[in-house]
C-alpha cells in the first residue's frame, strides 16, 4: 500500500461573480482539491478569502454534482431524466436549433449566459456561436448597468482610486455594498486604515448588516433614497465652507449650478425622504468635509432601484465637492472594469456580429419567453436556448413569467451546469460542466487591478466538460466551425490574448500568476482630467447624450423613464413607492454564505444560512401580531412568498429585508423571492431593480 500522500500548492483565481476575484493558493492532495487559501503575496487579496470558497472541496465533490448528460424523459419540469452520451445529447441540441431556425429564422435561438464563471474564455465563448449563427443577442442588464451608468456619467471612465489606497484613508465610506459578505477584501484594506491611521469607517445601507456592525458611523436609509442623502451632504458641504473651490473650478463642469440647485436640499428635506435624522446627516457631512482623505467605496446594492443610476452619480459627486480625489487615500471607487484592455474579439467572434440582429433584455426573460411583443422587439418568438453560467428561473425578476415561459412545449432548452438548478430542472437537455480548477481560464478583478490566471489543476470528474467544448462541438454541428476562434483550446485563446496585451504567454503567465495593471496615481485620480472630452467631472450629466468610454451598451436604445432624469443630483421618485395596499419596501440583500444562486447547495453554506427569513422591525411586527420565527407571507401584484419572521430593530419602520436568493424549492410553494421583484428597466441604460419592491406583509 502506498501511504505517501502527495500535497502540492496550485495557483488559481476565484472564478465567481464577486468584485474581489481573489488570488488563490489551492492545496492539491493526491490529485484532489484540499483547502483553498488566499494568496498572501497578492497585494489586494492579502491572504484573505471568504469561508465559502475556502471550503470549495464541498462544491467540487458534492454528491449532487452533475456528471453525465441528461435528456428529459417526462413532462417539462417533472424531474424524469435519462442519461445520454455527449454525442447524442449534442446532436439533439444542434438538431433542435436547426429546426427552430428553419421555422422562425435565426433570431428565434437565444443563447443566454451570465457570470457564473468570470473566466473570459469559458464565460464569453457563447457569443462566438451566437454571432456566427446570427442568433439573438443578450442585452446584459441584471447586474452592472445602473451602477456603471451612474458612475461613468460623472467621471467619464470606469475606474477609480486604487482600492489598496483605502488603507491610506482617514475616512472610508462604504456605500451600498455589504462588503463583509460580498467582497471581503474591502474590509481588509478599510480595517487596516483604522488600525494604522485611526481612520473612521462609515457605512450607508438599508439595514444594520454585518458591514455596518464594523462601522464607526452607520447610516440606515430607506431603499432608493441615497440620492436625497447625497444631496443633503453636499448642501452642508457648500453651506459650511467645506467645498474645495479651487478644485471645483478646475475639475468640474458647473459647481455654481450645483450649489444653487442644492440650496433647498437641506438635511431636513432629506430626513423626510430617507428616514435619516437631519443631525446624523450633518455629522456625516462634517466628517467627510473635515477629512480630505475620504475614500468613497461605492457598491452595486444601492443602484438596484429604478432611480439607481441617479443615486450612484449623486453619491459619487460628493468626492468632487470636497476635492478628495487630490489626495492619496481619497477619491472614489466603484469598479476598475475599464482598465484591463484585454482583447476578447477572438473569443466572442465580434468580427461576425451583425448589428441588425435584435438584442433581448436578460432581465426581461420572463416577458420574452411569454411572448411580450415589446420584449421581443416585434420579432419571432424564442423557441430554442442554450444556457451557460446562470440560473434565470431563480435569479431573474418576474419569476412566475419566467417559469411559465420555460414550461412552454414549443421551447427547447439546453442547460450546461454544475448542478441541477431551478433552471436545469426545466430544461430538455442538461449537460455537466467543469469547475474552475478543472479548466484553463483568465480573470480580471473588477474590484482591484489584477489580471489573474486560473490554469487547470485537477481532472474533471466523470463526463463533466468545459464550456468551450460545448460551444465548439455545437459549432461543428451547426456548420460554423471553420470560422476564426473555433477549434482552439482555452490555452490557445489565452496565448493569443496575452500576446495582444504584451503580457507573455499562457506558460509565462502561469509562472507570474497575475499582472498588476493599476494606472498611475494621476490617471487613477483623474488629476490629468476626467474621462469626458472637456476633462471635467459632470455634476450635470448628459444622461441621454453621447456615452463616454466604457459606457454600458445602448444597443436597444434608452430605457426606463430616462426623460425624467434630473439635471443635477437629486431624489427622483420613480421608485416602487409604498401605497395603502403595499405599506412596505423590500430589499433582497445578499446572503453571506451564498453567492447569488451558487453555494446554495453546499452543506457548510446551507447550515450557516438556515432558512429563508424576512427581517422586519419589531414594532411593525407587533402591529401585525407577528412574533419571532412566525411564518409570514409577503406579496404584491406579481405574487406571494412565505418566509420566517426575524425581528430586528436595525432596519427602518416600513422596510423589510430578505437575505439571499434561496433556491425556489427552499420556499414553501416552490417559488422564490424573485416572484416579487419587477423587471422594469432602470433609466437610462437598463438594469434590474431587485431591491426596489413594494409589498404587503401578513401572518401566513
Ligand atoms: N432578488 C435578487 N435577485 C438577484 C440579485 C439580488 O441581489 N436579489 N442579484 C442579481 C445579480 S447582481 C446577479 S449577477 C444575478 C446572478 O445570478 P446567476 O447568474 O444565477 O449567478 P451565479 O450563482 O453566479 O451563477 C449561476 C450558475 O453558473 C454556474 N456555473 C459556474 N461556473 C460554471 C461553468 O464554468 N460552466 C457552466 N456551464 N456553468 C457554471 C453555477 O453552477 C450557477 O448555477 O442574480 C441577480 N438576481
Ligand atoms: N456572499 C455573497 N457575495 C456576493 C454575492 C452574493 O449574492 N453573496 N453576489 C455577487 C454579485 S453578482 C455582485 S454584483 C456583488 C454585489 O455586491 P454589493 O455591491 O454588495 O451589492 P448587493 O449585494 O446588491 O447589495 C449590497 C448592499 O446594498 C444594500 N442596499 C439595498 N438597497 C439599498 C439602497 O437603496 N441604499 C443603500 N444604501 N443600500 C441598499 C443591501 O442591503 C446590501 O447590504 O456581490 C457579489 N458577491
Ligand atoms: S467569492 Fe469573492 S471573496 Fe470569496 S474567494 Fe471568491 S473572489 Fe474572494
Ligand atoms: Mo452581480
Amino acid at each position: 500500500m502506498n501511504t505517501h500522500v502527495q500535497t502540492r500548492i496550485g495557483h488559481s483565481a476565484c472564478p465567481h461573480d464577486c468584485p474581489s476575484t481573489c488570488a488563490l493558493d489551492v492545496e492539491i492532495v493526491d490529485g484532489r482539491l484540499g483547502r483553498v487559501h488566499g494568496a498572501r503575496d497578492n497585494s489586494y487579496t492579502a491572504g484573505v478569502i471568504c469561508a465559502k470558497v475556502a471550503r470549495y472541496a464541498e462544491r467540487v465533490y458534492h454528491p449532487e454534482r452533475l456528471l453525465k448528460p441528461l435528456v428529459r424523459a417526462g413532462a417539462k419540469g417533472e424531474g424524469a431524466w435519462k442519461e445520454a452520451s455527449w454525442e447524442a445529447a449534442l446532436d439533439r441540441v444542434a438538431e433542435a436549433f436547426l429546426r427552430a431556425e428553419e421555422k422562425y429564422g435565426s433570431e428565434t435561438v437565444w443563447p443566454y449566459h451570465y457570470a457564473g464563471t468570470m473566466g473570459l474564455v469559458q464565460r464569453d465563448s457563447i457569443h462566438r456561436v451566437r454571432h456566427a449563427k446570427r442568433y439573438s443577442k443578450q442585452f446584459d442588464t441584471i447586474c452592472t448597468n445602473p451602477a456603471w451608468a451612474g458612475y461613468v456619467m460623472g467621471t467619464g471612465a470606469l475606474h477609480g482610486a486604487d482600492p489598496r489606497e483605502m488603507a491610506k484613508a482617514d475616512c472610508v465610506v462604504i456605500w451600498g455594498t455589504n462588503a463583509v459578505a460580498t467582497q471581503v477584501n474591502v474590509m481588509t484594506h478599510a480595517v487596516r486604515a483604522r488600525k494604522e491611521r485611526g481612520a473612521r469607517i462609515v457605512v450607508v445601507d438599508v439595514y444594520d448588516n454585518a458591514t455596518m456592525k464594523q462601522a464607526d458611523l452607520g447610516i440606515i436609509v430607506r431603499p432608493g433614497t441615497d440620492g436625497a442623502l447625497a444631496c443633503a451632504v453636499m448642501h452642508v458641504l457648500f453651506r459650511d465652507g467645506f467645498a474645495d473651490w479651487p478644485y471645483l473650478e478646475k475639475y468640474t463642469d458647473d459647481p455654481r449650478g450645483l450649489e444653487a440647485h442644492l440650496a433647498t436640499r437641506t438635511p431636513e428635506w432629506a430626513e423626510a425622504i430617507t428616514g435619516v435624522p437631519a443631525s446624523e446627516i450633518e455629522t456625516f457631512a462634517r466628517l467627510v468635509g473635515q477629512t480630505k482623505r475620504t475614500y468613497f467605496r461605492l457598491g452595486y446594492g444601492f443602484t438596484r432601484n429604478r432611480n439607481g443610476a441617479v443615486n450612484m452619480h449623486a453619491a459619487l459627486s460628493i468626492a468632487a465637492v470636497t476635492g478628495a480625489w487630490q489626495y492619496e487615500g481619497g477619491g472614489a471607487f466603484h469598479s476598475n472594469s475599464g482598465i484591463f484592455g484585454l482583447d476578447k474579439s477572438l473569443i466572442e467572434g465580434t468580427a461576425f456580429a451583425d448589428p441588425s440582429i435584435r438584442s433581448l433584455d436578460q432581465s426581461q426573460i420572463g416577458r420574452v419567453l411569454t411572448g411580450d411583443p415589446q420584449a421581443l422587439h416585434g420579432g419571432p418568438p424564442v423557441t430554442a436556448m442554450l444556457i451557460q453560467n446562470t440560473n434565470p428561473a431563480n435569479v431573474a425578476p418576474e419569476q412566475r413569467l419566467v417559469k411559465r415561459g420555460f414550461l412552454r412545449d414549443d421551447l427547447f432548452v439546453c442547460v450546461h451546469e454544475q448542478f441541477m438548478t431551478d433552471t436545469a430542472k426545466l430544461a430538455d437537455v442538461v449537460l455537466p460542466a467543469t469547475m474552475f480548477i478543472e479548466h484553463d481560464d483568465i480573470y480580471r478583478g473588477g474590484g482591484h487591478q489584477h489580471i489573474l490566471l486560473g490554469p487547470k489543476l485537477i481532472d474533471p470528474p466523470a463526463e463533466a466538460r468545459e464550456n468551450i467544448y460545448v460551444i465548439d462541438e455545437l459549432a461543428k454541428r451547426l456548420g460554423v466551425a471553420h470560422l476564426p476562434g473555433f477549434g482552439l483550446s482555452a490555452r490557445e485563446h489565452l496565448d493569443w490574448m496575452l500576446a495582444q496585451r504584451g503580457l507573455g504567454t499562457f506558460d509565462s503567465f502561469r509562472h507570474e500568476r497575475w499582472a498588476d495593471v493599476q494606472p498611475d496615481f494621476e490617471t487613477a485620480h483623474f488629476l490629468n482630467g476626467f474621462g469626458h472630452p472637456d476633462g471635467k467631472f459632470r455634476f450635470s450629466p448628459k444622461w441621454t447624450g453621447t456615452p463616454g468610454p466604457n459606457h454600458p451598451p445602448r444597443s436597444i436604445g434608452f430605457q426606463g423613464p430616462h426623460e425624467r432624469l434630473p439635471a443635477f443630483p437629486d431624489h427622483v421618485d420613480f421608485i416602487e413607492e409604498t401605497d395603502a395596499e403595499h405599506p412596505f419596501r423590500l430589499a433582497t440583500s445578499p446572503a453571506r454564505s451564498f453567492l447569488n444562486s451558487s453555494f446554495t447547495e453546499t452543506p457548510g453554506s446551507k447550515k450557516r444560512e438556515g432558512r429563508p427569513e424576512l427581517i422586519l422591525h419589531p414594532e411593525d411586527a407587533a402591529l401585525m401580531g407577528i412574533a419571532e420565527g412566525d411564518r409570514v407571507e409577503i406579496g404584491n401584484g406579481r405574487g406571494e412568498v412565505v418566509l420566517h419572521a426575524k425581528l430586528f430593530d436595525g432596519v427602518r419602520r416600513g422596510v423589510v429585508i430578505a437575505e439571499g436568493i434561496w433556491p425556489n424549492s427552499a420556499h414553501e410553494r416552490g417559488e422564490g423571492i424573485n416572484v416579487l421583484t419587477g423587471a422594469d428597466a432602470v433609466a437610462p441604460y437598463g438594469g434590474a431593480a431587485v431591491h426596489d419592491t413594494k409589498v404587503w406583509v401578513r401572518p401566513a
